[in-house]
């Protein structure tokens, strides 16, 4: 059976199920889906008042809140491209993503209004609104003057793009890949087979929205199932053990579960009505995967994904959760090893090589790049993940490395050369390494090595400090080294192995 549109999640699920709840908050606010189709409607009908049409796109940097899920549902009805941007996204950021995305309107915070309307207005877009948790800010009043139904477009193409997710890379310059109608539909389809989504599944959701895991995999999950939502404003490990007996199904990163591990009352009492906990974004370790099944009687399941085709891989509901494996393909997706060297194909088991996927749940490309677009595939059409791993003989995905200099903080990606650009820039420094080494709460810190110019005299604070106002916090390093040349090879270029080594225990208590 074909995947429903997106379009149509909503009108589905009120239809069929009115008076279901679809989302609770914390704050005591509750919608059920006939309230999420009205009130999802008005912000689609504000939205056309301020010209936006299927097709075009909807930037928003707000604050985590059942409105903001409205505003990425109204989008998602009215066939708008949704353009999230993370609220760390320092100023200089922003821009970048305003003038690259070109929306037709910007959705900011009322308290960042006074601080980006004018380099949005700079970056020549129509409409700048404001949105606030708790029913504030410009566009939410404009909501609230329009009415629950607005024209539909004749249904979109299932080809054409339903958000525009940015992703850094290895060029140091964030890309905007593009996701489709259909990736999100069968990526949806997916989730729900492989993981039992059913109308009586209630999510817990501590995840940001600006990202595919806490967006696609969490609430078009859930949208798609007609199951219902408990959305915290952000993670915080005392307040979702708080939440966890409304909830059935919980989606975190690997800090999420170390963090709740902590807390002395995470035990099985306190997950009794759980029936399932999904980890990914970054490894698990497969002690924290042990630990936690002691602790509560529950085997995380682990999911592999990226931005550029959401969920990939993942554990199953029945069957073997093995620790340290991402799990098989899902349904209708095919991951293949390819030598890292050659590029040739592996077909034997366990050999180790970059991953590759072919599937419905692929990317259409980034936006306005095609030649980036191009590269980042094979002449026979796979997307290459730049994450290195290894099949085994039932099948199961082992990622055992990246062939992409990123580090992963805390489940944020985080790209050296985006960093060590802003550093490279701070005068005084003569050049930068950046690289990631094991961190006890964020799985791997970021960190610096960097050399000065003869004469300079910088501090890490010094550093750290100029480096918060470029960018976002999570990127900049929770440490700085001072050395006297960065590691090279024989033909000139930085080991980052050997930084690796060196300073494997930066963030190791003594
Ligand atoms: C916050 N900080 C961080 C991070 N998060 N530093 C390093 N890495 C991080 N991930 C810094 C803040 O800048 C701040 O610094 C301090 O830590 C505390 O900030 P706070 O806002 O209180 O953060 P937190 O609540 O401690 O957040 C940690 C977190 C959060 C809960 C782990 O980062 C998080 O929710 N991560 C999930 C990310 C995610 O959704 N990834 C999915 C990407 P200071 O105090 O110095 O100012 S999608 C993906 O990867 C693919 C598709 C996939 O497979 O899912
Ligand atoms: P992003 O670019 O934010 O979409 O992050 C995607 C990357 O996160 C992947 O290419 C992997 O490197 C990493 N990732 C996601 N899930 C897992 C996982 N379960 N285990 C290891 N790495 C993961």
């Amino acid at each position: 059976m074909k995947p429903a549109d997106p379009a149509d999640w909503v009108d589905e699920a009120a239809r069929r199920y009115p008076e279901r709840v679809f989302l609770k908050a914390d704050t005591g606010r509750e919608l059920s889906y006939t309230s999420l189709h009205d009130e999802s409607g008005r912000f689609a009908s504000a939205l056309m008042r301020r010209g936006v049409r299927a097709g075009e796109r909807v930037a928003a940097q707000v604050d985590k809140s059942a409105e903001a899920v409205l505003l990425y549902v109204a989008c998602l009805r009215m066939g708008a491209v949704f353009v999230p941007i993370n609220v760390a996204n320092t100023p200089a950021e922003v821009d970048y993503f305003l003038r690259d995305s070109q929306p037709r309107i910007a959705i900011l915070r009322p308290t960042d209004l006074a601080s980006l309307e004018p380099l949005a207005r700079r970056a020549q877009i129509p409409h700048i609104e404001t949105l606030g948790t708790d029913g504030g800010g410009s566009l939410a009043e404009l909501a609230r003057q329009s009415g629950t139904e607005f024209p539909r477009s004749k249904s979109e193409s299932a080809d054409a793009p339903a958000a525009i997710v940015y992703t850094s890379g290895t060029t140091g310059r964030s890309k905007g890949a593009m996701l489709t109608r259909a990736n999100l539909a069968t990526n949806a389809a997916a989730l729900i087979e492989t993981w039992r989504f059913t109308g009586r599944d209630v999510l817990l959701h501590a995840l940001p929205l600006f990202h595919v895991h806490g967006l696609c995999a969490a609430i078009n999950t859930v949208l798609a199932s007609a199951s219902g939502l408990v959305l915290l404003p952000k993670f915080d490990a005392a307040l979702a053990l708080k939440h966890l007996p409304q909830a059935t199904v919980y989606m975190g990163v690997p800090t999420h579960y170390t963090r709740l591990l902590r807390l002395p009352k995470l035990n099985r009492e306190a997950v009794a009505g759980m029936r399932l906990f999904i980890s990914g974004s970054a490894p698990l370790l497969a002690q924290t995967h042990r630990e936690f099944l002691q602790r509560t009687g529950h085997a995380i399941l682990e999911r592999y994904g990226m931005t550029e085709a959401l969920m990939i891989t993942s554990n199953p509901c029945d069957g073997a959760r093995v620790p340290g494996s991402v799990g098989t393909p899902l349904p209708g997706i095919a991951v293949r090893v390819a030598n890292s060297e050659t590029g040739a194909v592996e077909t034997a088991v366990d050999v180790v090589g970059t991953l590759e996927v072919k599937g419905p749940n692929v990317f259409a490309g980034y936006w306005r790049d095609a030649d980036k677009t191009r590269g980042e595939f094979t002449a026979d059409g796979w997307f290459k993940t730049g994450d290195l791993g290894r099949i085994d003989s039932a099948g199961y995905v082992h990622i055992v490395g990246r062939a992409k200099d990123l580090v992963i903080s805390g489940g944020y990606n985080v790209y050296p050369k985006e960093v060590e650009a802003e550093l490279d820039a701070v005068p005084g420094v003569l050049e930068s390494a950046v690289f990631g080494v094991p961190h006890p709460d964020f799985g791997e810190g970021v960190s610096a090595a960097v050399v000065l110019k003869s004469g300079a005299a910088l501090s890490e604070t010094e550093l750290i400090e100029v480096l918060r106002t470029r960018l976002a916090a999570y990127k900049v390093p929770k440490r700085v080294v001072f050395v006297d040349e960065l590691p090279r090879n024989a033909i000139g270029k930085v080991q980052k192995k050997a930084l690796r080594a060196a300073f494997r225990s930066l963030y190791r208590p003594n």
